[in-house]
């Protein structure tokens, strides 16, 4: 049990589950997802997992599936070589987004996760619109975020600083650091970033240096890492599945193949979050229904035009504020069909099922 504690177990888990029910089974963590199988932890060993049939059968989503980070029930065979997944501990977090493209589906990233950590470089992948985006997706999920600058060795001391001071703006008392997987010793420096018994995320643009990092935190060439594309300085999609990484300090990493695009869907309490001060203006609205758009006695436009509130956030905002909007009702729609067409399946096999 010892060895579980290390990778993040908790009276948290341990209080949701009766394990009492569950005579010999043992709990692990998720370290990786593939097509129909599984790796699992127990914090000394790994073993390849399957789920029980009964997984496949009553989950109507990926959300009923194991992810990475999950912990779970399993059982143990050849010398806890293989695992068979009977249960999910209850999840104290579960980061998602929209599925790339035009699909309006959640795709699960990874579980139980304390902090996501926002990863950008200090150099033209550096964008606060972006850092926005993701900060909606973790606010939603109601994760805690933090924010790691990359390549620091690619801009100037006074740039860094800046930049940092410019999130700072956005994020008031937000976790940062700055950090070069080019300097040697440099990732030592901010090693104490990641806290022990915590489990991070770490979320970014393919080409950021994700994979580098956790190298040189694991201080070995683990991990594939790629080379930037000549033509456009991004990255090439190297890592191709999550990973949960356990440091010597008792830290965990998930590491994550790089997002193309972050789409979202139904994010009202993230975008509350991340944008507060442009809420609290909107309760000064003359109009309850205000748009914010072209309204006379708009509190949003009138902090626009004082300079209060900068422009690019505002139309951010708003993008997302649209984006959600839409998603929403096209999730919501596919749901009931989905729905719909589930009472039909169950009608028809009590129908027929006797002949
Ligand atoms: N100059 C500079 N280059 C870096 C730094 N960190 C990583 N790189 C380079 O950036 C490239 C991509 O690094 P990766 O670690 O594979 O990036 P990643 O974020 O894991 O990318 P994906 O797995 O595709 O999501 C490699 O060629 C690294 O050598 C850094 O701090 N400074
Ligand atoms: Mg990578
Ligand atoms: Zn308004």
């Amino acid at each position: 049990m010892q060895d579980l504690y290390k990778l993040g177990f908790n009276e948290f888990f341990s209080s949701g589950l009766d394990m009492d029910s569950y005579n010999g089974f043992k709990p692990a963590r998720v370290t990786s997802v593939n097509k129909n199988s599984y790796t699992v932890s127990n914090g000394s060993k790994e073993a390849f997992a399957e789920v029980t049939g009964k997984f496949l059968y009553n989950s109507d989503s990926s959300a009923g599936m194991p992810a990475t980070g999950d912990w779970v029930l399993a059982q143990f065979f050849d010398d806890d070589s293989f695992a068979v997944i009977h249960e999910i501990f209850p999840r104290k977090s579960l980061l998602k987004r929209k599925t790339a493209g035009k699909k309006v589906e959640y795709q699960i990233i990874a579980a139980n996760i304390d902090t996501a950590v926002i990863v950008q470089a200090l150099d033209e992948n550096y964008n606060l619109r972006r850092l926005e985006r993701y900060l909606v997706m973790a606010n939603e999920c109601r994760i805690k975020p933090a924010v790691l600058l990359s390549k620091s060795d690619l801009a100037s001391p006074e740039e860094v600083k800046l930049k940092e001071t410019d999130i700072r703006k956005i994020v008031p008392g937000i976790k940062i650091a700055s950090f070069s997987n080019n300097i040697s010793g440099d990732v030592e420096r901010i090693s104490s970033f990641f806290e022990p018994g915590k489990t991070y995320c770490l979320l970014g643009s393919s080409g950021v240096g994700k994979t580098s990092l956790l190298n040189n935190l694991l201080n070995q060439d683990l991990f594939k890492t790629g080379e930037i594309r000549e033509k456009d300085g991004r990255g090439k999609h190297t890592t191709t599945r999550r990973e949960l990484i356990i440091l010597d300090n008792g830290a965990v990493i998930i590491d994550n193949p790089g997002m193309r695009e972050l789409g979202i869907i139904s994010a009202e309490t993230g975008l509350d979050e991340t944008f507060g001060e442009i809420s609290a203006l909107a309760g000064n609205c003359r109009f309850n229904n205000c748009t914010h758009t072209v309204e006379k006695g708009c509190a949003v436009l009138q902090a626009i035009q004082e300079g209060t509130l900068s422009k690019e956030r505002y139309h951010n905002y708003m993008k997302m504020q649209k984006e959600t909007e839409f998603n929403e009702m096209s999730y919501t729609e596919r749901r009931q069909k989905d729905k719909k067409f589930g009472k039909y399946v169950h009608w028809y096999l009590k129908h027929n099922q006797k002949k």
